[in-house]
């Protein structure tokens, strides 16, 4: 069906497309070839690609509205979408055409593409996962939705000072966003406060909150999904008009400013919780507007609630989106009437959690005060549910007190606070961990009494990346060699092909030319000598990732240089990209110590040609997609049970980086698939971690009792690497929460055992071509497919 109602399709030719683009800098950008800026040909060169997968979106909305599918929606507080611009040039088929066309037109492509500003919308892993799946949903053309909050502000941007971390503003819509389509005629209304008189509840407060969407494109096929993301808006009536014509025009216009700072800006906090009461109004904000728009999109072809469930499964990313549980009970007990137990069961065959952590103080929990406050409603429905659920929990565990108080959804002691992951465990089907050793470690640990309760309630859905974006788009040269060796381009939307590489990698010429792209991917960062290993730790600064360790190796290094060079091993350049969370202060600790040692190893003539540390500022998305082609050894040294999977380390071993890893997340899985042959593992597993963990661990044992060790941490201590050093000695020797010390001796050794192995690049290469080889299970589609056969159960329409 061509919907284009008589309008002529978008030619596909070089001239045309630069004809399109003349018409669109004339037209929509109102401006001449002449006197174009590069903004204005990059605004308008997003149009025009835009506009080639315009066709392709309204065929996909008038298949869905046809078929009345059952509806895949994604709810979360964080989207790291990444660059749009080269993404939709691969996807509308027009990579070659438009670079062509603006030279033709007298405009350097490169200039105008760097103009391209990643929407920052989230922290990391967990944002950028709901990324890469609303890909592979469209991929695998699943009627899906993303939902999430359109921050003014996105995750800062981090520079250094004095080798400190400052965070500067992310404004990332400065320059306006072509790639969004506003739609405020979509607006929706959200209350917050006041109190719950005869006639229910009472809002004190109302927003408006009001949608854009952004195209998620499918790769391969004609569907076309959207990102559906909603601002806050102040509602008219919150314009004080009487003070407003008195003159107290500023006063007058508080209100609005205060009700529109709720989308304003992404708390930069990662597998942390930031209790404050902004936060809670953001999650209801982004929970309330999809909850209305979910259900008016069901209203479009169904009438009857009973059909809710089969047309709808809701996933929840983590418990940001929780509130969702209650807000769907009132909607259905308050607004449309259902009885109690009829919207109960309707909601729980409709809602699924994901939870991404297993850190305790990632678990979100909400002040009962606060949330009465601001939710007054949506507590009386927490307390209704909880009741009923000890009812349950009472019958089925008789005198069990302790169970009683472990499942409840309110924590009494020190403060009364609603416990979030209850809440979501309590209100959904399925319960999915993230990884293999994630998932069992939460049904027996974390949710153990309510595995016990519901144990048909918990699975894992293994994570997963998107092959177009982290392969084939960030690195173009080993993709074009993958087809070469497979004969074609099919594995990108079937990634499992990757096996085929196997046997390439006994080729000694395939393996040049494998080594000649890794070589080709390191000179394009600009790193200097690309024969060096690159060795990169990127992902955001935690303590329990340890890049504390990482730098005890690097210091370990250098004083090797100074007093037994014989002992240091190969050529490196020690990469490191993260930011941390601008109120975690030992995480900038690190910061600082890694800058410090980079300063004093780049100073000593002795480090010449032999080791570099590098941390350029500001890791995102796009430089990740600079980095990660250029990587030989991939750091995963997360203290084991800790890491809930992991994503950055899927990517990098795609790209045939070789794994340092702990047996923690989905290193496990890693390992298992690429062979433990072409794995560095090390360290403490999750048991002995644990067992460690809870006795009588002295981590000054081990300082004593390691030479290496103690002359690392002395340097640190003695303030060579500045005060930031000497805090993160102190923390090490003190309470050493994540066991780096006794990890350290080991991790030296495998890093000695990697430099060997470096030595024999034609081994090194063969082991790179069998991560790659054995990384296809890492593909966000396999992850997709999992969800929809454990959990989504929709099926594909095909516009
Ligand atoms: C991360 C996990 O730390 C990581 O192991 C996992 O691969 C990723 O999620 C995707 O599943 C998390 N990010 C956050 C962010 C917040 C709260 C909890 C987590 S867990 C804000």
């Amino acid at each position: 069906m061509d919907l284009r109602n008589g309008l002529r399709p978008l030619g596909s030719t070089p001239a045309e497309f630069e004809q399109d683009l003349l018409s669109n800098l004339y037209y929509r950008r109102g401006t001449t070839v002449e006197s174009a800026s590069a903004q204005d040909a990059y605004e308008t060169l997003a149009l025009t690609v835009r506009d080639r997968l315009a066709a392709r979106r309204a065929r996909t909305a008038a298949a869905h509205y046809e078929t009345n599918p059952r509806w895949v929606y994604y709810l979360s507080a964080e989207y790291l979408l990444g660059p749009q611009l080269e993404q939709n040039l691969l996807y509308s088929g027009t990579t070659d055409l438009a670079p062509a066309a603006l030279k033709a037109l007298g405009f350097s492509p490169e200039e105008v593409e760097a103009l391209d500003v990643e929407p920052g919308l989230g922290n990391g892993g967990l944002g950028r996962l709901a990324a890469c799946l609303l890909d592979s949903l469209a991929t695998l053309d699943i009627p899906a939705v993303g939902y999430g909050i359109r921050y003014d502000l996105g995750i800062f941007k981090q520079d250094f000072e004095n080798g400190e971390q400052v965070e500067k503003p992310d404004d990332w819509t400065f320059q306006g966003d072509p790639w969004e389509f506003p739609a405020p005629d979509d607006w929706q209304t959200v209350g917050f406060y006041g109190y719950v008189g005869p006639e229910g509840w009472v809002p004190g407060e109302i927003v408006h909150g009001e949608p854009s969407h952004l195209l998620v494109p499918g790769y391969g096929t004609e569907t076309v999904n959207i990102v559906r993301l909603w601002r806050a808006r102040a509602a008219q009536a919150s314009f004080d008009l009487r003070r407003f014509s008195a003159g107290q025009y500023a006063e007058a216009v508080q209100e609005a400013v205060k009700a529109e700072n709720i989308s304003k800006v992404l708390y930069p906090d990662d597998s942390t919780e930031m209790g404050r009461e902004l936060r809670l109004k953001q999650q209801y904000f982004l929970v309330s507007c999809s909850l209305r728009d979910i259900i008016r999109r069901f209203r479009f072809r169904n009438s009857d609630w009973s059909d809710f469930p089969v047309k709808t499964v809701i996933q929840l990313n983590d418990t940001h989106p929780t509130l969702a549980i209650p807000e769907l009970m009132r909607l259905l007990v308050d607004e449309e009437k259902l009885d109690w137990e009829q919207a109960w069961s309707l909601v729980r065959q409709t809602f699924a959690y994901t939870c991404h952590t297993l850190l305790p103080e990632a678990l979100e929990t909400w002040p009962v005060d606060m949330l009465g406050r601001l939710l007054p409603r949506h507590l009386e429905i927490i307390y209704r549910i909880n009741a009923e659920l000890l009812d349950e929990v009472r019958a089925t565990f008789p005198d069990d007190l302790s169970r009683v108080r472990n499942l409840s959804l309110i924590q009494e002691e020190p403060q009364r606070r609603v416990r979030m992951a209850n809440l979501a465990v309590t209100g959904t089907f399925k319960v999915n961990g993230v990884a293999e050793l994630h998932s069992q470690l939460l049904t027996s640990t974390t949710f153990a009494d309510f595995a016990a309760l519901w144990p048909d309630k918990f699975t894992n859905v293994t994570n997963g990346v998107t092959p177009r974006r982290f392969v084939r788009l960030a690195n173009p040269g080993l993709s074009a060699l993958i087809t070469e060796g497979l004969g074609s381009e099919d594995w990108l939307r079937d990634l499992s092909l990757l096996s085929g590489l196997a046997p390439l990698a006994d080729d000694a010429s395939f393996r040049a030319r494998w080594r000649s792209e890794k070589r080709h991917a390191k000179s394009a960062l600009g790193l200097g000598d690309p024969g060096a290993m690159l060795d990169v730790m990127i992902k955001r600064f935690h303590e329990y990732k340890r890049q504390q360790l990482k730098i005890l190796h690097v210091i370990t290094l250098y004083q090797r240089l100074q007093s037994a060079p014989g002992r240091f091993g190969v050529p490196r350049t020690v990469l490191f990209g993260g930011k941390a969370a601008p109120a975690y202060y030992a995480a900038k600790s690190i910061i600082k110590t890694i800058n410090a040692v980079a300063a004093a190893v780049a100073a000593d003539p002795k480090s010449s040609g032999l080791l570099r540390v590098v941390f350029p500022a500001n890791y995102n998305v796009t430089l990740a997609e600079k980095i990660i082609p250029a990587a030989d050894l991939s750091e995963q040294i997360s203290m084991a049970g800790k890491e809930a999977s992991g994503t950055g380390n899927m990517k990098l071993a795609l790209n045939g980086a070789l794994t340092i890893g702990t047996l923690d997340g989905a290193n496990v899985e890693i390992r298992d698939r690429v062979g433990a042959d072409n794995f560095f593992l090390f360290g403490l597993d999750a048991p002995a971690a644990l067992s460690l963990r809870s006795g009588d661990y002295q981590p000054r044992s081990y300082y004593e009792a390691d030479d290496e060790l103690r002359a690392a941490l002395d340097a640190l201590s003695n303030g060579v690497f500045g005060g930031a050093g000497q805090e993160v000695a102190q923390s090490l020797l003190g309470r050493d929460e994540y066991l780096t010390l006794a990890d350290y001796r080991s991790y030296i050794d495998k890093q000695d055992e990697v430099a060997a192995v470096w030595q024999n690049q034609e081994r090194w290469t063969r082991m790179s071509i069998l991560n790659t080889a054995g990384s296809g299970f890492f593909s966000s589609d396999r992850t997709v497919s999992d969800y929809l056969e454990r959990i989504w159960r929709a099926s594909p329409v095909r516009p």
